[in-house]
């Protein structure tokens, strides 16, 4: 995961939504009409259009480079492109809609500041486009985007549109997301995604273009609920016998004097210097990999946490909402590897506490998940975690579980449980 950034001019927002209903086409056309793309690359999208048959410019090949892309007509892997208009730079992630990708689509969220869910607007919204929204919600995407898409195809009727803006603004105003913005477009024929359109009348907001220029960028929740954290990657042993220990820093900004905590062990001692390559650093900020001297002898390894204040609890048994990928059900009692920032430990499911409902975004009494459902469980571990809830830091936050055997990645897990889901009576 990428460290949260600072930069104001830059958007990182994720399409989301349910197979089909047109985000990899939104995108090559949002691409194509703010001229991203050199002329050979249109003309490799157009000759790969003709030779697969599929008209003379499918612009959803823009970002389905893959063979199997081109040739199911779908997204499977996450496919992130770069673009810049005059007022603003964006990181686009290209998700995949079909369910059996949802893993997918949760990495590509897992960066964003923003989701643009795009929906049929032929069919509405989707099992899937509410459990996608769902799962950005999970991981911090505070602000959504809505093109309700193929309105050529609902013949610019403003009855389905409306029917989405009402869903949409439920759906928010659970997850605790404000003004959703929800624009009427065709991506096939470009109206409202850069270029306004007249086939809408009743339609007086933004295009799609001019609500992503228009959004505040680092919209993450968490922002300044925490100190410094550096996860330790690597001691460094010096000649003198003296450790130096590198990492990346997240959640705020070190300095030469803060005062940090080593956990899980629990010593107080104070920052000496901070190194780069480059030299010392009078302010290492979030996101900058540095080397970090301590003004005492400690005897901290890799996977142990430099903290400032406020600090973060050290745990071996912690309540978490996790996105389930395994085939089989996850049920009480099974093993896993735990990945948290640089720590590897193991991990046992004491109990499945719950399954979200992502149709009405309530809690269900479960003691198993299956394939890409959310759930709440309750974890321990075999060594002490140095956690911050996921509200307030994606990298503390957050861990996978990982099959100890084959290596797979299972799960995505957030500490703590969802605010929005109210246990049922
Ligand atoms: N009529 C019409 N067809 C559209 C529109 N947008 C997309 N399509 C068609 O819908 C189909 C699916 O489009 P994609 O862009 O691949 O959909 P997707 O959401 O990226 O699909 P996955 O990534 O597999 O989830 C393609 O045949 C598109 O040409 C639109 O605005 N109008
Ligand atoms: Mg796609």
């Amino acid at each position: 995961m990428a460290p949260q950034t600072q930069v104001m001019d830059l958007l990182r927002f994720a399409t989301v939504g349910s197979v089909d209903d047109g985000k990899s086409t939104l995108i090559g056309r949002l691409l194509v009409d703010t001229r991203q793309l050199f002329d050979d690359q249109l003309e490799a999208v157009a000759h790969a259009s003709v030779t697969r048959g599929v008209g003379d410019l499918d612009l959803s090949f823009v970002t389905d480079g893959l063979r199997a892309e081109r040739e199911q007509g779908i997204t499977i892997d996450v496919a992130y492109r770069y673009a810049a208009t005059p007022t603003r730079k964006f990181i686009i992630a290209d998700c995949p809609g079909h369910v059996q990708y949802t893993r997918n689509m949760a990495t590509g969220a897992s960066t964003a500041d923003l989701a643009l869910v795009v929906v049929d607007a032929t069919a509405g919204l989707k099992e899937q486009t509410r459990r996608h929204v769902c799962i950005a919600a999970l991981l911090g995407v505070r602000r959504l985007i809505v093109a309700a898409n193929k309105m050529d195809l609902a013949e610019w009727a403003r009855d389905p549109f409306d029917a989405i803006v009402t869903d949409v603004e439920q759906l928010a105003a659970r997850l605790g997301i404000d003004n959703p913005i929800v624009v009427p477009v065709s991506a096939l024929n470009g109206d409202n995604v850069v270029d306004p359109s007249d086939a809408a009348p009743w339609y007086d907001g933004p295009t799609v273009l001019g609500a992503l220029e228009a959004a505040p960028a680092g919209g993450w929740a968490g922002e300044g609920k925490v100190g410094a954290r550096l996860p330790v990657q690597w001691v460094l042993r010096h000649p003198t016998g003296k450790r130096t220990y590198a990492g990346m820093v997240d959640g705020a900004p070190l300095a030469p004097g803060d005062e940090v905590m080593l956990l899980p062990e629990g010593i107080r001692t104070t920052v000496r210097r901070v190194a780069t390559a480059d030299g010392d650093l009078a302010v290492a900020p979030v996101g900058r990999c540095v080397d970090v001297d301590l003004a005492d002898d400690t005897p901290a390894g890799r996977g142990d946490m430099l903290a400032t204040a406020p600090l973060p609890e050290v745990t071996d048994r912690l309540v978490a909402t996790v996105c389930w990928f395994g085939e089989e059900p996850l049920t009480t009692g099974q093993r896993f590897r735990v990945k948290h920032t640089t720590r590897s430990t193991i991990g046992f499911v004491e109990h499945v506490d719950a399954r979200v409902d992502v149709n009405n975004l309530t809690l269900e009494d479960r003691d198993y998940l299956e394939a890409n459902d959310i759930g709440v469980v309750t974890i321990s571990t075999a060594d002490p975690l140095v956690v911050d809830p996921y509200g307030h830091n994606r990298i503390t936050g957050s861990f996978v579980l990982v099959d100890e055997r084959t290596n797979a990645t299972l799960a995505g897990a957030m500490v703590g449980a969802p605010s929005f889901a109210a246990p049922q009576p």
